[in-house]
């Protein structure tokens, strides 16, 4: 078990605390079980859960899930139409956003690795927009980026993406495309690619789409931040969304494991999750399952990561216990994010049998070899004062940074500085990286991620092999108020 002040992940180190002396066999000796139900505080979303079983029993909390038109088992064919949304998130309240195929999240794209994912985007927006598909390595023509890896798709227009699933994991798509307004009214949704090695009865499983939402009094989701504080700061928005839903309620039968599959597709905020008097083994993050588990009590969550968690809600049925978000700051004087609560646990009594207890849940994940490996320096950087703010790459705004040059088949360390006093989330397209401790060593537990924090005034080492996908491939802050500011650059991946 990494001791608390590892460097095991990089920028979360301060925020990860493992529980002293606790393994996973203790986690496992857990109390009798039973079934997980489901019930939400908010109506549905209007697309009908479609077709495809589910593993575990806890799926009527997860999005629905997208049809998939195609009756190949090696084929997932889905439609996604980019189109306004109007939601009542409680009696009386009606706010209008975007979504897909009338969902907020969008809906579920769920497939096995290997799985030939095809995605028709239609776009009935009034702007233009794209699809990225957030951590999936895709070949660069389906990335997403408009006017880079493809001319945005006009409204009225649509667009095929077709590439292949590669790995298992939980990934997540959304607009590159006014990034801000767009995440802002609710264009998001999840990919789940299951993972064939996956122990059995893990837990009952559930996908929680974490976002957060700005109105005006109409209901009108709230125009991008656009003083240098409020972007400096980040847009974060007062109401907090659980797959689109205000403080959803999740029934849980008692002694039975949850299996939480989180995505933050918040444009700004945090999500430090706590539950009193329970810590979560976390057994995978953004690129699958992590070579070993860790026990943690509040395993924090930046925009555009994803973990794959365990927990067992204790009580006795009748009772309840809340999944929070504690307070985070970002480098900021005050709490950023107050706490506020995400889902409300009630355990229930039924017939379905405890879970059994955790198997090890150790994976075979090789660190990456990197003798003689480069280390590219990328320097994160703010310059602002009373009437404008430049975040950039190395000083300058990401369209005006020289692109970091890489070839196909090479290994480099790419060592991330936040020269800044606020976190930055940094995500790399493309591609997964490893975090190095400080010295370039591989860690304890090893983990392939795309999307990692950096705390204030301080640096992460991450070990990345650029397989053969060449193109102009970007990397960019995930406070998506910092990447229009300019804290984004490109890399181009030659043959
Ligand atoms: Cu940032």
């Amino acid at each position: 078990m990494p001791c608390k002040n590892s460097p095991l992940y990089g920028g979360f180190r301060a925020d990860f605390a493992p529980v002293e002396g606790t393994r996973l066999a203790s986690c496992a000796s857990v109390r009798p079980f039973s079934l997980l139900l489901f019930t939400a505080a908010c109506s549905a979303q209007g697309v009908p859960p479609v077709d495809q079983p589910s593993r575990g029993a806890a799926t009527a909390l997860s999005p629905a899930e997208a049809l998939d038109r195609d009756p190949r088992p090696d084929v997932v064919a889905v439609t996604l139409t980019a189109e306004a949304v109007d939601r009542e998130l409680e009696p009386g309240r009606t706010v209008h956003l975007a979504g897909y195929s009338g969902s907020v999240p969008g809906p579920l794209i769920r497939a096995k690795p290997g799985v030939l994912l095809q995605v028709h985007l239609e776009n009935h927006l009034t702007e233009p927009t794209t699809l990225h598909f957030h951590g999936v390595r895709v070949p660069n023509a389906m990335d997403g980026v408009p006017d880079m890896t493809q001319p945005a798709v006009l409204p009225g227009q649509s667009f095929d993406y077709s590439f292949v699933l590669p790995d298992a994991g939980l990934y997540w798509y959304h607009p590159h495309y006014d990034s801000v307004a767009e995440l802002g009214s609710g264009l998001y949704g999840p990919i789940l690619v299951e993972d064939p090695n996956d122990e059995p009865e893990l837990g009952d499983e559930v996908v929680l789409v974490l976002s957060d939402l700005g109105v005006d009094e109409h209901g009108d989701p709230l125009p991008p931040a656009s003083t240098p504080d409020d972007i400096v700061s980040g847009s974060e928005g007062g109401i907090v969304l659980v797959n689109g839903l205000v403080h959803p309620r999740l029934e849980v039968g008692v002694g039975r494991r949850l299996r939480l599959r989180i995505v933050n597709a918040a444009r700004s905020r945090y999500f430090k999750l706590g539950m009193a008097g329970h810590s979560f083994v976390v057994i995978g993050g953004d690129g699958g399952r992590f070579s070993a588990p860790l026990t943690v009590t509040e395993p924090v969550v930046t925009p555009g990561e994803r973990l794959d968690l365990l927990v067992t809600p204790s009580g006795a049925a009748g009772s309840s216990v809340e999944l929070v978000a504690r307070a985070v700051s970002r480098g900021m004087p005050l709490p950023a994010s107050a706490e506020a609560p995400l889902v409300g646990l009630e355990l229930v009594a039924n017939e379905r049998s405890a879970s059994p207890p955790l198997p090890s849940l150790e994976r075979a994940l090789a660190p990456l070899a990197t003798a003689g490996a480069a280390e590219v320096p990328i320097a994160l950087t703010l310059n602002a004062d009373d009437t404008s703010v430049v975040m950039g790459i190395d000083g300058v705004p990401g369209d005006e940074a020289e692109p970091v040059h890489a070839l196909v088949g090479s290994t480099e360390v790419l060592v991330v500085s936040n020269m800044t006093p606020y976190n930055h989330p940094f995500h790399l397209h493309g591609f997964f990286f490893e975090p190095r401790a400080d010295d370039g060593s591989p860690l304890a537990v090893i983990e392939r991620k795309d999307t990692i924090d950096v705390p204030p005034v301080s640096r992460v080492k991450l070990a990345v092999t650029y397989d053969d996908r060449p193109g102009m491939w970007m990397f960019h802050c995930h406070i998506l108020d910092h990447a229009e500011a300019g804290m984004m650059g490109m890399l181009h991946v030659m043959r």
